[in-house]
């Protein structure tokens, strides 16, 4: 069990470290100390921004590259890597059942022979592209292996390993996400995003938005993300905000050269609700400038029993019951995409 400690652990408010509350984390300080730190972040946020990782500046930009490169063609173009179903390119629509959003992407599966398949619709030097996305998948993979075995620490489990496993099998079912979403001013929108249809602009401002103006629009619509961890990387454009368990939204100020990292809901349930999944959005606010962020979703194999594992239950004293029935991550998946975005998936597997 974690021993509370007089100091404390998340330097929420420092100026220094922290900016408008988000939890930040400093890989190279003491491992004992970062262990504690990031599972209490897990446990108030399910959210927290790492820095002084070891992922390599350039393996950042080459990937930032290649994704400018690939959003700057011409639509149909584009198209030719889509639809998203679910991998590919896709625009405005996400997921299959009619969820849309501000925001086109590519979805590719995270490992290298589907992305070398792929890389041929999305780039005229597929070998680059799958070579350097490979690169930045390796490293943020390794960046969660790292993470989720200080996890296990900071929780005095007896394996080390026995969350990193489930991402470094080479059978895990880990996905990458590039968004780009439009600034928010109708005059590019005309120009650089010619197949905008005006029909659906009444999507993009909802009552429940704080409006800058009337131009606040929904670039990706709240949700929790169902895997086990998601690493979170954007240039400088703001957008990114984060639901407090107390329900309120919380804008993430961007830092491209650091990371940020979701709870999922399948953490969620591996820790028996000890952690909790973040909810999070993106609103396109009043940026001139484009978006783009990267995400690396850490989703073990399908075949993986999704259930806390007995020590868990034994550090948890108040609950000695599992909250959710156990079940694999293909099946979670399937809920997953017969459900809209903002669904609380985990709900279809509460123990009543
Ligand atoms: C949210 C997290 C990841 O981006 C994603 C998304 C997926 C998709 O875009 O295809 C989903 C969404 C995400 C959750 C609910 C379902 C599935 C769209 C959607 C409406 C790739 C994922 O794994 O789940």
């Amino acid at each position: 069990m974690v021993v509370a400690t007089p100091t404390p652990l998340l330097r929420r408010g420092n100026k220094k470290n922290t900016a408008f509350g988000v939890p930040t984390i400093d890989l190279s300080e003491d491992k004992s100390k970062v262990s504690e730190m990031i599972v209490k972040a897990c446990e108030e946020y399910g959210f927290f921004k790492v820095v002084n990782h070891s992922v390599p500046k350039k393996v950042i930009a080459r990937m930032e590259r290649e994704a400018v490169d690939f959003f700057s063609r011409p639509i149909l173009q584009k198209q030719r890597a889509g639809p998203a179903a679910p991998f590919g390119y896709g625009c405005k629509n996400i997921g299959f059942n009619g969820d849309k959003g501000d925001l086109e992407y590519i979805l590719l599966e995270a490992n290298s022979t589907s992305l070398s398949q792929r890389a041929k619709t999305i780039s005229n030097d597929p070998s680059t592209f799958s070579s350097v996305t490979n690169d930045y998948v390796s490293a943020v993979r390794k960046l969660v292996c790292d993470i989720l075995e200080l996890v296990a620490e900071g929780l005095w489990m007896e394996d080390k390993f026995i969350f990193s496993k489930l991402i470094s099998d080479t059978q895990n079912d880990s996905c990458f996400r590039v968004n780009h979403y439009p600034p928010n001013n109708h005059h590019h929108e005309e120009v650089f995003n010619n197949h905008w249809d005006p029909e659906e602009e009444r999507l993009h401002i909802s009552p429940f938005i704080p409006t800058v103006g009337s131009k606040s629009r929904v670039g990706f619509g709240e949700h929790t993300d169902p895997q086990i961890l998601t690493i979170l990387r954007s240039n400088d454009v703001s957008g990114l905000q984060i639901c407090s368990h107390d329900g309120f939204w919380i804008p993430v100020p961007p830092d491209p050269n650091e990371f940020f990292v979701l709870v999922g809901d399948s953490f969620q349930a591996l820790m028996n609700g000890r952690f909790t999944s973040v909810r999070h959005r993106v609103l396109a606010m009043n940026s001139w400038k484009t978006r783009m962020s990267m995400m690396y979703f850490a989703a073990p194999a399908l075949d993986t029993w999704i259930t806390a594992p007995p020590q868990i239950n034994n550090i948890i004293i108040s609950t000695s019951n599992n909250m959710y029935r156990p079940f694999t991550w293909g099946e979670f998946k399937q809920i997953v995409y017969s459900l809209r975005l903002a669904d609380c998936r985990l709900d279809y597997f509460k123990n009543h």
